[in-house]
């Protein structure tokens, strides 16, 4: 495409203004970061995976009734979407005990929990992204309580939704964070799932070996990054026929 608008860049997307109105182009950089940018690579490949894959969950939760804000993929990095109002929340829904609150609450990792626990963190680098309580949210405005009644139900229907497909493939779904966006149709406002789905924000670990396939591989530099995205991809039928991903040489000692 010409000269595009920038709208936002983040640490792993960026957002260019969209070919009609109401709309936005999504592109998937290569960028990796961890730790709120403390840690960061180029991880040749990854925009390509996470556009295909989060490209798969966006349609497959539309299919069941799940609102969300993508309109179509345009290429191998960029995809159409609806033009949002970010709530300026991280939504997590865990099902087993790992990252923060296995630290947070002194449990060992993968332990299950009793049932599916939902969790907001507020959007904030600089900060942290501290996790908040309902009462805050409401509080500051963020969301009214109506709001997040509905957020709570459509994450929770989310986590069937992606644990059923992730264990169709041998893959635990351990927890993932989505962000929620409002669109306004005629005057209505209305709650999609934006931003995107992949093992960037999920925690996704084989279910025979208890292998790590998620962003946790480059968070505690558990070997090569794009390799575990591409099994997934690959389970999942998704696999782009020409992802630029060649292994990076290893050290040997
Ligand atoms: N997450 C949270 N902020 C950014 C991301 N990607 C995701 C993690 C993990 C879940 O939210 O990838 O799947 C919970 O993260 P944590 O660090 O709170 O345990
Ligand atoms: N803190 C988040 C993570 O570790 C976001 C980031 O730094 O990219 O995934």
């Amino acid at each position: 495409m010409a000269r595009r608008k920038l709208i936002y860049e983040g640490k792993a997307k960026i957002l260019y203004e969209g070919p009609e109105p109401g709309t936005y182009v999504q592109y998937f950089k290569d960028d990796a970061t961890a730790g709120n940018g403390a840690k960061k690579d180029v991880i040749e490949g990854k925009g390509v995976l996470n556009n295909r894959m989060s490209e798969f969950f966006m349609v497959g939760l539309g299919n069941i009734g799940i609102p969300t804000h993508f309109i179509r993929r345009i290429n191998m990095r960029e995809q159409l979407i609806r033009q949002v109002e970010i709530i300026p929340l991280e939504v997590i829904v865990r099902n087993f005990a790992a990252g923060s609150m296995a630290k947070r609450l002194g449990m060992e990792e993968g332990a299950a929990l009793p049932r599916p626990i939902v969790e907001f963190s507020y959007k904030d680098d600089k900060l942290g992204d501290p996790l908040v309580p309902e009462e805050y949210i409401i509080a500051f405005g963020w969301a009214s309580q109506q709001d997040m009644d509905d957020i709570v139900s459509m994450a929770l229907r989310v986590n069937d939704f992606l644990s059923g497909t992730m264990y169709g493939v041998g893959i635990k779904l351990i927890d993932f964070k989505i962000e929620i966006g409002r669109i306004w149709d005629n005057e209505f406002p209305r709650l999609v799932v934006a931003d995107e789905i992949s093992p960037d924000c999920c925690r996704l670990w084989d279910v025979e070996t208890g292998q790590k396939l998620d962003k946790d591989v480059f968070r505690q530099d558990l070997g090569n990054l794009a390799d575990a995205y591409t099994e997934v991809a690959r389970r999942l039928g998704v696999l782009p026929s020409n992802v630029t991903h060649r292994p990076k040489p290893t050290l040997i000692n």
